[in-house]
């Protein structure tokens, strides 16, 4: 098949996911376009493939536009990469704007009596916490129903997608997957003995630092598990709260033993030093970097917002517990660390129930979607 995807080119869960789904499908033998505005962060770390194929939209500035328009350099750009590499499919990642657009562009495209199928994975962020908000709300609603096909990364944000919208198509779940080629525990002592000299219990959290992360509960957790338990706390990542973080760090005298990493490539080579996982999130669609940390064999301490659950199970794989519930987190981070067999038992238990994820059982998971949706459009629905 020949398939353009569309996504945000950052570091966040969603272009991840993207540009994972889209490397993943070029190996299988289908020729990938990715359109955007910059190079996905994951393709920028991956060697030549001959089925990948990248697009930049670069948007036209003019001293009239305070706000590019990147929407309509987007569909322009779409419309150009449809019809002249022949694309059999459209699949946008993140509704806002991207169902949008496609909309527009299979219209345009339908003026030259050509159908392009298009479609859309919902993430997270743009049912639950953009999309929902009244600015966008009636176009989101309007592009998904739109939609040829529809997928969500978990049944709870399924869910939440039917309670905030009138949505009048089937919405699949297909889970987030991971590629264990890369995501796997490899031995990295040397590395942790610079940061554990001690043998310290080492805490990570993963994120872009957004106030739906609550990254200030990672670190009262942390505090609470320091006082108990020699520690340090490893923060990647970068954002908006950042800032803050550090002045609290300081604040409760914790600089030395929390240290702010910065966004970084290789993860798994962090994740192969983590003793547990924290990722105390007020709303989370499915936890892509619980994911990761899992198939690195790290237990995870979360909250039970939206997908979580689905991912990391309770006393099996981790802990959950209600948003900002800082004492019982710490109290179960200490329980776990403090008990070396049962945090051996917590790591075999996460890496079996990553393996559910593995990229090899959801990638046939989309091919199969596509298919559906591209024979639903020959017969006319
Ligand atoms: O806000 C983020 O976490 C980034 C966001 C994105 O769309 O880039 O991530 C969302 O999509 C990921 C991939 O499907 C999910 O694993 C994350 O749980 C989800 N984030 C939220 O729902 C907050």
């Amino acid at each position: 098949m020949k398939i353009g995807i569309v996504c945000y080119p950052t570091f966040g869960g969603s272009g991840v996911v993207a540009t994972e789904l889209g490397l993943g499908l070029a190996k299988r033998g289908h020729k990938i376009h990715f359109i955007t505005y910059r190079q996905p962060v994951r393709l920028a770390q991956h060697h030549f493939h001959e089925n990948v194929f990248f697009h930049e939209v670069s948007n036209a500035d003019y001293p009239l536009f305070e706000y590019p328009p990147y929407d309509t350099a987007l569909a322009s750009k779409m419309v150009d990469v449809v019809k002249y590499e022949n694309l059999d499919l459209l699949h946008v990642h993140y509704a806002i704007p991207h169902a949008t657009v496609a909309y527009i562009v299979k219209k345009i495209l339908l003026t030259e009596g050509r159908y392009v199928p298009v479609v859309t994975t919902l993430h997270g962020t743009d049912i639950t916490l953009v999309g929902n908000n009244r600015a966008f709300a009636p176009v989101v609603e309007f592009s998904i129903n739109k939609s040829d096909g529809v997928t969500a990364v978990s049944q709870s944000l399924k869910n939440d997608t039917l309670a905030h919208f009138k949505i009048a198509k089937d919405i699949e779940v297909i889970y987030n997957f991971i590629d264990f080629e890369r995501f796997k525990k490899i031995n990295k002592d040397h590395f942790k003995k610079i940061i554990a000299p001690n043998g310290e219990k080492i805490l990570v959290h993963t994120s872009n630092f957004r106030k739906v992360k609550r990254v200030e509960d990672v670190i009262f957790i942390f505090k609470k598990v320091y006082e108990k338990i020699p520690s340090k706390l490893l923060l990647i990542g970068d954002g908006p709260e950042r800032q803050h973080l550090e002045e609290l760090c300081r604040d409760i005298g914790l600089c030395n033993e929390i240290r702010f990493l910065g966004k970084q490539d290789a993860i798994e080579e962090l994740l192969a030093i983590a003793d547990l996982f924290v990722i105390p999130s007020g709303s989370e669609s499915f936890g892509l970097s619980a994911l990761e940390a899992m198939a690195c064999e790290v237990p995870v301490l979360s909250t039970n917002a939206g997908g979580l659950p689905e991912v990391n199970i309770h006393g099996v794989t981790g802990y959950l517990s209600e948003v900002g519930n800082v004492d019982e987190m710490a109290k179960y981070a200490i329980e776990l660390l403090c008990n070396e067999e049962l945090h051996q038992t917590f790591r075999r238990n996460a890496l079996a129930q990553a393996k559910r994820f593995d990229l090899h059982n959801i990638l046939p998971l989309y091919e199969a979607y596509y298919e559906s949706v591209l024979e639903k459009v020959m017969i006319g629905y």
